[in-house]
């Protein structure tokens, strides 16, 4: 009975060590050759957008993970490349996927009434070209 009360405890140690090991492999292989920015949704008054100023490369795949780390709703919006969560419920994560085609200062902002200072929850996303094609232009 001992022993296999042991055995018991060791196939839970062990399905629950797979399983987070299977999930951040996962997670890692999912991202494969996107740039991954991790971007905090909140409210002006708390800070904003974290970060609030997004540098990308024109050509590159990125991949923004959104997390609205609040008690109340956010939104996302990022017009200038027809990207828009509509609503990112407290705690939740919403993951968008695009290549910027073009370089500029593109503004994104929240959608979603979150507080008196709601017009205020802005940031940018700043697209330069990128380091390979401006050296080989010449
Ligand atoms: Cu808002």
């Amino acid at each position: 009975m001992r022993r296999q009360e042991a055995f018991a405890v060791v196939l839970a140690v062990l399905a629950t060590v797979g399983t987070v090991v299977a999930a951040l492999w996962y997670d890692r292989h999912r991202d494969a050759g996107r740039e991954v920015i991790e971007i905090l949704a909140i409210q002006p008054k708390n800070g904003n957008w974290q970060p609030s100023e997004i540098r990308l490369e024109r050509g590159r795949p990125v991949r923004l993970k959104i997390r609205n780390v609040e008690t109340v709703s956010h939104g996302f919006a990022l017009p200038d490349f027809g990207i828009g969560v509509a609503e990112i419920k407290p705690g939740e994560v919403h993951v968008v996927d695009f290549t910027p085609d073009r370089a500029g200062v593109f503004p994104f902002y929240c959608t979603v009434w979150c507080s008196p200072e709601h017009m205020a929850m802005a940031g940018r996303v700043i697209v330069t070209e990128s380091v390979a094609r401006a050296s080989s232009g010449r």
